[in-house]
């Protein structure tokens, strides 16, 4: 179970990763689907410390032609990594960083990590996403640089001089990805040497999404690590989750994400969020903002049945 916490959201109003224009707008989406009111109807702490904004960085020119915006996405990286640091301190704090597209996560993933470092702790990473964000600057088709913070985050190499030098990198072995179904050639091959857990909807289809989830969390727990969630819409089936620039067919259920919050609120591990990817210029009516909001909302303890008992779960019987 999870104590109440000091949830603390971050606006990161940044479109410059994504291929088309939108996110930008998400923190505001969020804002109006009343994300605050979830969180303190929950009896957790909230407040709401605006937006970020980036810093004017100046790298040099990236031999990758394709690359976009790179200065300016470096400079989103350096903000967010002192602002992911600074809003993790204190024992029950848990940040919310609400995007913009997910080349956020460079800034919060090597922020938080040093967090944890200073506490004498490691920290281990959720990734709920189609896509793994495993290029290099070099690999990067796209030039999309939404397709790369997993890979700096974990000490790939060619972001030197680009991206902000990152304090603590995230050890491979402490990512798990869920979700995944739409991978670059070169991701593919990076992957099978990384040391990630990588479950792919195929995987989560084979053997149900519970058990794999449960295997992290129990690693994570023996480890007393802690625990980074990050969200990107498009983990989502699209038929539920249409506000997104990159839908890919085959992705998670309804009962499936609410099912993966439940654990992680029973688990007790989390220690910050990104709900990242939102492109409320592509939604409809607010439903996938709305949606992601339920599911924090049941990440920080909503039910809608209170069981009379438990012992029902097949784990439990004798
Ligand atoms: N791998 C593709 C690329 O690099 C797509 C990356 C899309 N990433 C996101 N976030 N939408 O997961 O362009
Ligand atoms: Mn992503
Ligand atoms: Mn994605
Ligand atoms: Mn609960």
């Amino acid at each position: 179970m999870m104590k109440p916490k000091q949830c603390r959201l971050i606006g990161v109003p940044v479109q410059d990763g994504a291929g088309r224009r939108g996110c930008e707008m998400g923190p505001s989406a969020f804002r109006t689907a009343d994300i605050a009111g979830a969180i303190a109807a929950l009896g957790h702490g909230v407040s709401d410390l605006g937006n970020v904004a980036p810093l004017a960085l100046r790298p040099p020119v990236h031999g990758n032609a394709a690359l976009k915006l790179l200065p300016e996405v470096a400079g989103w990286t350096a903000a967010l990594a002192e602002a992911a640091y600074a809003a993790s301190a204190g024992p029950d704090a848990l940040p919310v960083f609400m995007g913009g597209d997910h080349s956020l996560a460079a800034g919060t993933l090597t922020g938080l990590a040093r967090r944890a470092a200073e506490e004498g702790r490691e920290l281990f990473v959720l990734w709920l996403d189609a896509h793994p964000d495993f290029h290099t600057l070099d690999s990067s088709e796209s030039g999309n640089l939404h397709g790369v913070p997993m890979a700096y985050a974990t000490g790939r190499g060619g972001f030197d001089g680009y991206f902000p030098e990152a304090a603590v990198r995230i050890r491979p072995e402490n990512v798990c990805m869920m979700g995944i179904r739409s991978v670059d050639p070169a991701e593919g091959l990076a992957l099978e040497t990384s040391g990630i857990t990588v479950h792919d909807m195929r995987t989560i289809d084979e053997y149900g999404i519970a058990p794999l989830l449960r295997a992290f969390l129990r690693k994570v727990a023996d480890a007393r690590g802690l625990l980074h969630v990050s969200l990107d819409v498009d983990f989502l089936d699209p038929g539920i989750a249409p506000g997104v620039g990159t839908t890919v067919p085959g992705g998670a259920t309804f009962r499936e994400a609410h099912l993966v919050m439940e654990m992680l609120h029973d688990s007790g591990l989390v220690s910050s969020v990104d709900l990242v990817e939102l492109n409320p210029f592509l939604d409809e009516r607010g439903r996938t903002a709305l949606l992601m909001v339920d599911l924090l909302a049941s990440l920080l303890g909503r039910r809608v049945l209170d069981y009379p008992t438990r012992s029902f779960r097949p784990e439990f019987t004798a």
